[in-house]
């Protein structure tokens, strides 16, 4: 999978490459990075990418222009179906199954604006979607942009060494998972479940399903959906 950023800070993602799993897909191929300085496309002498809002108001705003001028470049070489998708609060609000939604295509275009945004006919004219990671504003949609590519790179055959992390893990299912231990079994007076050190595979199923169910209800109720099989008790008459 390919993913094209166009952003005013080429910089931030160098570091992914040498760092942990993502670093050892993009080293292995699995995955593809290519960042767009937004700069380059802006005109000379002066290589302005923003300017005034129409209307007034504090800060600046993204020319449409440049990003234009990116999104054109990037289409020449990013595989065909990609997406062009903006990373804003005004988005649709990513969570797992959009974050598999987005795997499944073989390339994204992530356009990071700066300031007090971009502008709007930038959007309307070359944005496939608007994509948020949370409902809060960062100075700038590179650390969304990192979150996506690291949440829809998991997904990417390869990347994660075992698959088997991707189907058990949080979310699979809608639901929270389990808590997790490692040795040593008893750490400051504190022992680990006695059902995870017999070794009776079925028990020990049968219990990260419940914990996984009682977490999501304590913690996370609004996950517990007819989809997710629970009801808005998933309790039951089990209690903790
Ligand atoms: C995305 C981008 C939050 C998110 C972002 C998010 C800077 C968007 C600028 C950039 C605009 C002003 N903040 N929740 N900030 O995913 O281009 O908001």
């Amino acid at each position: 999978m390919r993913f094209d950023v166009v952003t005013l800070s080429p910089d931030l993602f160098e570091p992914l490459r040498q760092f942990g799993v993502i670093g050892r897909a993009l080293r292995d191929g699995h995955i593809v990075l290519k960042t767009w300085n937004l700069r380059d496309f802006a005109d000379p002498p002066h290589f302005r990418v923003d300017d005034r809002p129409y209307g007034g108001g504090p800060g600046m705003v993204l020319m449409a222009e440049p990003l234009w001028r990116a999104v054109e470049a990037v289409r020449g070489e990013a595989p065909a179906g990609a997406p062009v998708l903006y990373l804003s609060p005004q988005g649709r609000r990513l969570d797992q199954a959009l974050v598999e939604e987005l795997a499944a295509y073989p390339g994204l275009i992530l356009v990071c604006g700066r300031y007090e945004g971009v502008d709007e006919r930038w959007i309307e004219s070359q944005a496939d979607g608007e994509l948020s990671v949370g409902d809060f504003v960062m100075t700038g949609g590179e650390i969304p942009a990192l979150l996506v590519l690291d949440a829809v790179s998991r997904f990417v055959p390869g990347t994660v060494g075992d698959e088997q992390s991707l189907t058990q893990e949080s979310f699979r299912g809608g639901l929270l998972e389990a808590p997790a231990y490692t040795r040593p079994a008893a750490w400051r007076g504190r022992e680990v479940p006695e059902v995870l050190l017999g070794g009776h595979h079925e028990d020990i199923a049968a219990w990260r399903s419940t914990q996984g169910r009682v977490r999501t209800g304590r913690r996370r109720p609004d996950l517990l959906t007819p989809e997710t099989g629970c009801d808005q008790d998933p309790l039951g008459k089990t209690k903790k």
